[in-house]
């Protein structure tokens, strides 16, 4: 049984792992780097990620298209101008491309062969290649074991019948995960026992691919949010560690409570990562420890990350604009860990009970709403950060926000919040 530590170390953050720069993917058009303000930054996706990278944007000088269905969404409050298209227009993709100097995604769930039609002429940071294989649980399982990365055992089965065999094969529990698509929890589902199995209905498993895993003995989840640049530079943000419940993600304590060799671990398998997809911008690796202290790669999420969400407060370089430098080439220091500090999500039905003012009579507290227009009881709608000058301080600062939401108890993992880390994606 691992340890519960909390040190606070900011030195954890400088990984010492030496960096040898990889041929980078090819473009049509060279990059000429530095892209200095005030060039444009095109972003594919509007949400809440899309806006935070834009308002970092602005702040240092940028100017930003954002490409989203949602004429409405977060990031078109901000941004210079949007572009409101379905992610499969083509011509949607020439314009943000025509407008943009260099261009990012926020969002997976876009078809990358639209991403592919903006590379053709300008570059798009992380590609297209990355986004292909973070798209497809089996492609992404693949290639991480293909590079020697460590992840859970698992089966691929298309069908029902097939997606029997394979729990049968595997052993109860079990979680069912759809190849495609999916984030938030959507299209994932944990079978324990042959009488939940018969439950799936021929709907749920009817066709397409799926990805059968071993639901394994978690301790714990983490992340690592990493940043590189084209020539090769990595840097790393401390490791989160993260609590779901109902299958998303509900807080991130930073520092983690393992071990620091854990933690080494973490920081070491995302920087190698980043090296082995060479991939140029911010990308998440949401990663499990075992009981034993494993540490097994989950997913990857080419793009900043819920998770990643303490750096606006808690660091001197935010997620954020590690993704503008890194994209546009510019220097890019090794973040310090301001504050031991955790980060609680807003959904919609704890926006109902949140009473704001008096949330914000608290200490430490930094609220961020992303104005979405519609309110759903699971949809992030923003998010809490708790600062503190103790581990402990910021934990009884978490206890007050989750009591203000409903959310009571969180710090103890439950069988069903360790469960939930594995059906999770933040
Ligand atoms: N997002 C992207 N992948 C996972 C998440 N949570 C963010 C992006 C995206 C937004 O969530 O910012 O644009 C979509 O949120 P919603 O509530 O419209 O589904």
């Amino acid at each position: 049984m691992l340890q519960r530590t909390r040190p606070f170390s900011s030195r954890l953050d400088v990984e010492q792992i030496p960096v040898v720069p990889k041929r980078l993917h090819s473009n049509s058009e060279p990059m000429r780097l530095p892209i200095l303000p005030p060039a444009a930054i095109g972003i594919v996706g509007g949400g809440q990620l899309g806006m935070m990278i834009v308002r970092e944007a602005q702040r240092m000088g940028y100017r930003s298209v954002v490409w989203d269905p949602d004429p409405q969404c977060p990031a078109s409050r901000l941004a210079d101008q949007t572009i409101s298209a379905s992610f499969s227009d083509v011509a949607a993709a020439e314009r943000l491309a025509a407008a943009s100097d260099v261009v990012t995604y926020e969002f997976e769930n876009v078809d990358p062969s639209a991403i592919e039609h903006i590379e053709r002429s300008k570059s798009v940071l992380p590609g297209s290649s990355i986004l292909r294989i973070a798209q497809h649980r089996r492609e992404e399982k693949e290639e991480l074991r293909r590079r020697g990365f460590p992840t859970v055992a698992y089966h691929v089965a298309t069908g029902k019948d097939e997606v029997e065999k394979a729990v049968r094969e595997i052993g109860f529990p079990a979680v069912i995960k759809t190849a495609t698509s999916g984030y938030d929890g959507k299209g994932q589902l944990v079978v324990h026992d042959e009488k939940s199995l018969d439950q799936l209905s021929r709907h749920d498993t009817a066709s397409g691919e799926f990805v059968v895993e071993q639901f394994i003995d978690l301790h714990c989840e983490v992340s690592v949010v990493a940043a590189r640049r084209s020539d090769g530079t990595i840097i790393t943000f401390p490791v989160g560690e993260n609590l779901h419940r109902e299958n998303i993600l509900h807080r991130t304590t930073v520092p983690a409570s393992v071990p620091l060799e854990v933690q080494q671990e973490a920081i070491r398998i995302a920087r190698g990562v980043m090296e082995e997809f060479s991939v140029i911008g911010v990308l998440c690796t949401e990663m499990f420890v075992t009981r034993e202290g494993k540490v097994l790669v989950n997913e990857l999420a080419p793009r900043p990350h819920n998770s990643g969400h303490y750096t606006l407060d808690a660091c001197d370089i935010s997620q954020f604009e590690a993704v503008v430098r890194a994209v546009c080439g510019l220097p890019i220091a090794s973040p310090r860990l301001l504050s031991p500090c955790a980060m609680v999500n807003l959904l919609g039905k704890h926006l109902e009970r949140l009473d704001v003012p008096t949330a914000l009579k608290m200490r430490g507290i930094k609220l961020h709403l992303y104005g979405k227009k519609e309110s759903r009881p699971k949809r992030k709608m923003g998010h809490i950060t708790i600062l503190g000058y103790s581990a402990e301080e910021v934990e009884r600062g978490v206890r007050i926000v989750e009591t203000m939401i409903g959310e009571e108890d969180s710090m103890r993992p439950t069988s069903e919040s360790v469960t939930a880390a594995q059906v999770n994606v933040g």
